[in-house]
């Protein structure tokens, strides 16, 4: 018995120091110390050791389990810790290589050309509010002054959902909800998406947006507007802009202009990107009309307001000289990479 446990030891032990990976461990485990393992095998034949000699041998096979055991362990030890030693010379990061560099995109140029109008009139105390692109008729039409025969409403122009909820056509409903809610002085634009059933060519799209503004206090005039309007035109189109203002029809403002910009490519004398005129049309505005800020629930007596908008697309088309607004659409990497 003594020689039999003693080979055990020595073959077991032998393979342990040998062994270089911790499932070759566990098959020695299993193979002595398992349910069928040798040493379990010889601690079941005891039954067949004579029972003055069984202290004696159960302590040997005792012994030998306990030095397996710990060599085991040792060995799983000095396993662990070579293979830990491989796997950080494997992912050694050489410091000094130069980064690769991410690609990470850029902004739109719809995007760009909305922030910079953002910029211009946070810069001079407004804020930027949202609203909801699925609105009532009410906040889109009526509110607004644009009674129910009027065009506008008609069927080809408007995305209607039911008879009384539609997708904006213009931003003015956000504008309408704060008047609704705030008391004057107010001082805001309203970017956003708005929709149109047009069809799509070079200059039409169904969806396109807008940024309107809105100004009202007590005192507002035509003045307020106009300087307002041609402080914008200098810092979008540069300091050499002037601005003129043409009359206009508009149902929520009155009176009414469309305001143009002297051209910013050849400064007025006329070229290709302002068609020989010099002038270049950028927006729409006016003074608020006395029944909208009433229905609104703001006293036309004590309140005047101004308000102004402008095609989105069409400052961007201008600023960047892209002759065709479906390229802002279509997300042609070899188009969107120039900006
Ligand atoms: C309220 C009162 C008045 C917003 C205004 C325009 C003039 C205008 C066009 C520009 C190009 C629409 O995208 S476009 O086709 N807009 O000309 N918009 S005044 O007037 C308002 C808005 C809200 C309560």
């Amino acid at each position: 018995m003594k020689e039999l446990l003693e080979k055990i030891r020595q073959e077991a032990l032998a393979m342990l120091e040998e062994s270089d990976s911790l499932e070759r461990l566990n098959d020695i485990r299993v193979r002595y110390l398992g349910k069928k393992g040798e040493l379990t095998q010889v601690l079941k034949s005891m039954r067949d050791v004579a029972a003055e000699d069984r202290p004696k041998v159960g302590q040997m096979v005792n012994d030998t389990r306990e030095a397996l055991e710990q060599r085991l362990e040792e060995a799983k030890a000095r396993i662990a810790a070579k293979q830990r030693e491989l796997q950080l010379a494997a992912e050694t990061i050489d410091v000094t290589l130069p980064a690769k560099r991410n690609k990470v995109g850029h902004r739109h140029p719809n995007t760009i050309a909305q922030e910079e109008v953002e910029r211009i009139f946070v810069g001079m105390g407004y804020e930027v509010v949202e609203g909801p692109e699925v609105e009532l008729d009410y906040y889109n039409f009526e509110a607004l002054n644009i009674p129910a025969n009027h065009p506008a409403k008609d069927e080809q122009d408007t995305f209607y959902i039911t008879k009384d909820i539609l997708l904006r056509t213009q931003t003015s409903p956000v504008q309408v909800r704060v008047m609704e809610k705030k008391k004057p002085p107010i001082r805001m634009i309203a970017p956003g998406r708005v929709f149109r059933a047009d069809e799509v060519d070079a200059t039409h799209s169904p969806s396109f947006h807008q940024i309107e503004g809105l100004v009202i206090d007590k005192n507002i005039t035509l003045a307020d507007l106009k300087g307002t309007l041609a402080e914008f035109a200098k810092e979008m189109f540069g300091p050499e802009t002037k601005v003129k203002f043409r009359p206009h029809h508009f149902p929520f403002t009155e009176p009414s202009a469309e305001m143009d910009v002297t051209c910013f490519k050849c400064g007025g004398k006329g070229c290709r990107m302002c068609k020989g005129e010099g002038w270049i049309e950028i927006l729409g505005c006016g003074m608020v009309h006395p029944k909208v800020l009433k229905m609104s629930g703001i006293d036309p007596e004590e309140y005047s307001g101004f308000a102004f908008g402008v095609g989105l697309e069409r400052i961007t088309l201008l600023k960047y000289e892209i002759d065709d607004m479906r390229l802002l659409y279509e997300n042609d990497i070899r188009f969107l990479n120039q900006f």
